[in-house]
């Protein structure tokens, strides 16, 4: 899963992103555009790994990762002219979701945060980016049409371009439009940046986090929205101290680690669920869409997997943890074998039998 960190200049994505990853990446109120992005991989912070990893003492211990991306920041205008730099845009358009960093702290440079102007602001940058790639296309068509080309394939395309564009004039991004399977395979290759799920990160200065309800309940009506207090979480991350951690979490009312809150909410926004491969080798989390079968959990894990795929053997982790061990659970008849059409569930822990 690869998320990408983005918003207006200075709205704290890279503070956030070393919040998130304990990294140490410059943050500056005035430096100049630097263009490479920072990336780092995330782990899915999950306590069902603690306690299998209690449970089966395995030699190694693999969480879920996410992939995380902070790129530099969208100026006004800059939809107009490409979004990012081309280099930085094959990245962007790379990514599974967008998450839009906003300023909700005072600066010295811009003033007082006004996070619904600045939330337009990108939407207008983002919804331009989409609307130039669109109507670039369009004429290309139009003039393979001129040549003679008109085949099935580009009416296709141009008949989805033409809803898309149709969205877009009318201010609204195209991941509420659902495109038939042909439709898709015309557009996919546009990645366009508004068919991403998008979610929100309202980034609050550390007096007013946790006061901000109205704000992030007008938000949460069109994005997945989350607040965290950047500059904070940066520092916390930075401190060894499980405990002191804790204390000064609970001092500003933070429930959860900045990495979880994040993760669970792009769990939620991409319809990721988890399931577990356990023993006394490696205890892992892995993560696939909600409503996959037991397949593609094998090809998760290995396409061999998935193409000799036998059986699933199958048990949850709840009926583990109530019955205490792997044994009692087949005991109680809760081990269970199942087939490719096995829709997987959150939590499942699964051995997949195979033969190539
Ligand atoms: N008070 C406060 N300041 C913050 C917070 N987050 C970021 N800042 C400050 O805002 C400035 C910019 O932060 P960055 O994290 O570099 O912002 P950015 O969005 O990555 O900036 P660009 O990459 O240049 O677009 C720095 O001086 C940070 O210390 C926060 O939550 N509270
Ligand atoms: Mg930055």
């Amino acid at each position: 899963m690869k998320i990408g960190l983005i918003g207006l200049s200075k709205s704290g994505k890279t503070t956030i992103f070393n919040a998130l990853t304990k990294s140490k990446a410059d943050t500056n109120s005035f430096s100049a555009i630097k263009n490479e992005p920072n990336l780092a991989i995330v782990e899915v912070g999950d306590k069902r790994i603690d306690r299998l990893t209690q449970i089966y003492q395995p030699k190694k211990v693999v969480y879920a990762t996410v992939e995380l991306t902070d790129f530099v920041g969208v100026t006004k205008g800059s939809g107009k002219d490409g979004l990012f730099p081309p280099e930085l845009m094959k990245l962007v358009r790379n990514v599974d979701a967008l998450t839009v960093v906003i300023r909700n702290f005072d600066d010295d440079f811009s003033g007082s945060p006004t996070p619904r102007e600045d939330i337009e602001q990108i939407e207008v940058e983002l919804l331009l980016s989409d609307l130039i790639v669109v109507e670039k296309r369009l004429e290309r068509i139009a003039e393979a049409y001129k040549k003679g080309l008109k085949n099935n394939l580009l009416q296709i395309e141009e008949r989805a371009l033409r809803r898309i564009q149709d969205q877009l004039n009318h201010n609204k991004f195209i991941n509420g439009l659902s495109f038939d399977q042909d439709e898709m395979k015309t557009i996919r290759t546009h990645q366009l940046l508004t068919q991403k799920p998008v979610m929100v990160i309202l980034n609050s200065s550390e007096t007013n986090f946790g006061k901000n309800d109205l704000l992030l309940n007008e938000l949460n009506q069109k994005y997945n929205s989350i607040e965290f207090a950047g500059k904070f979480e940066m520092e916390l991350a930075q401190l060894e101290n499980e405990e002191e951690i804790q204390m000064f979490m609970d001092d500003i009312g933070i429930s959860e680690s900045a990495r979880n809150r994040l993760t669970t909410a792009a769990y939620d926004l991409l319809g990721y669920i988890s399931f577990f491969t356990v023993g006394a080798d490696e205890v892992r989390a892995w993560n696939i869409h909600k409503g996959d079968t037991a397949v593609d959990a094998a090809a998760a894990i290995h396409t061999d997997l998935a193409k000799g795929f036998i059986r699933a053997e199958c048990f949850h982790y709840d009926a583990l943890i109530e019955s205490g061990s792997e044994k009692a659970v087949r005991e109680k008849g809760l081990f269970r074998l199942e087939g490719k059409e096995y829709k997987v569930r959150d939590g499942d822990i699964l051995s997949i039998r195979f033969n190539i």
